[in-house]
């Protein structure tokens, strides 16, 4: 076995992301989230959950979001899920340290998310020690992109079996029915995702004074309050597609040593996210990018040393 661990990384996968002007080569869905764990040491088995030529969100910023005009490709329903599951089983390969799940079925389908949660029942009864990272994936913004459906489906059945939840503000506030609009909003919002299952929650970001807020949460006994964690996040005037995707992979990769954030004062943050970000921001100017209306799609292969080795810029502050 490998020393970090084995992942099961269910999300989508999407055969090219490229930028508005067909130039600069971005990653979102499993494209974001395997090589960094990879290099993080992992061994990670990707099970695509949609095949799309090309990824569906958005290209212009300006006024109203400008996408391509199509995208092609294949959606992985609930029983074809299973048929992979089991497979590995019927050879014995079902030991998983880790599940991870973003975007279950981009199309949001509600039997493939029962299907989900049958996997990570089928796995954690071969290893019961297994991890299960979720990120929520419903929308940002205010606006929903899957199914409205999936919300509950979400609340009532996945959130209590995941082991660490990572919403942004719009997804945690989908799933807890509470409007965070202050740090102290955030905090609640960690505590009303404890009570509901998970025990560890990192609210990605919220959006406070034009700053990004990360709030990170860890209940270590049940019912008892968490140890929680703010970092502030300088917001760069850009938007970025498959951050999201990035984050809760690094999260994953990175949770050993994130546990000491969640209880130790004043400790560094060792995210690769500033020198990502900037190296995006600079190879599109570079192309001559006007960087405000168009959405960046992430530098994430020629970021492989910071993924490795980050540079300890964010300063986690406890509370
Ligand atoms: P998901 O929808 O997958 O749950 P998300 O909405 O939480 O994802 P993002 O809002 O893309 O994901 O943010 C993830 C992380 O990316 C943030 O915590 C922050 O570190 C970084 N990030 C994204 N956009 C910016 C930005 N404009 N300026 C600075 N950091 C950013
Ligand atoms: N737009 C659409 C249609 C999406 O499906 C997603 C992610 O799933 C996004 C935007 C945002 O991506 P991220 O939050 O990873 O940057
Ligand atoms: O989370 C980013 C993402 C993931 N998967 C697919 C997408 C996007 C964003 O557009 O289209 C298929």
């Amino acid at each position: 076995p490998s020393e970090t661990g084995r992942v099961l990384s269910i999300q989508s996968h999407t055969v090219q992301v490229r930028d508005i002007m067909l130039f600069i080569q971005g990653y979102v869905g499993n494209k974001s989230a395997v090589f960094p764990l990879q290099l993080l040491g992992y061994d990670v088995d990707p099970v695509n959950s949609v095949q799309f030529s090309n990824h569906t969100g958005k290209l212009l910023i300006l006024l109203h979001s400008i996408r391509y005009p199509t995208f092609k490709g294949q959606v992985l329903n609930g029983h074809q899920l299973w048929e992979l599951m089991e497979g590995l089983q019927a050879n014995d390969l079902l030991y998983y340290t880790h599940l991870l799940t973003g975007m279950p079925s981009y199309i949001g389908s509600v039997s493939f998310l029962n299907t989900v949660l049958e996997v990570v029942k089928k796995l954690r009864s071969i290893n019961p020690k297994l991890t299960y990272v979720c990120d929520p994936v419903l929308g940002d913004e205010g606006k929903l992109y899957v199914p409205p459906e999936l919300v509950a489906v979400y609340r009532e059945k996945v959130v209590p079996v995941a082991s660490m939840l990572t919403p942004n503000q719009f997804e945690a506030e989908q799933l807890t029915g509470f409007r965070i609009v202050s740090e102290h909003d955030g905090r609640e919002a960690c505590n009303k995702l404890h009570a509901a299952g998970p025990a560890k929650v990192v609210i990605t970001s919220i959006n406070i004074d034009g700053h990004l807020l990360l709030i990170g949460s860890h209940e270590k006994e049940k019912g008892q309050s968490p140890d929680q964690f703010k970092i502030v996040i300088p917001r760069i005037p850009a938007y970025f597609t498959g951050t999201g995707d990035l984050m809760t992979a690094l999260l994953l990769g990175w949770s050993n040593v994130i546990s000491q954030f969640f209880s130790n004062f004043e400790s560094h943050f060792p995210f690769p996210y500033s020198a990502l970000l900037q190296r995006t921001l600079d190879d599109y100017k570079t192309a001559g990018y006007d960087i405000q209306s168009s959405s960046l799609e992430i530098r994430l292969i020629q970021s492989q040393d910071d993924i490795r080795h980050p540079q300890i810029k964010f300063k986690a502050e406890s509370y």
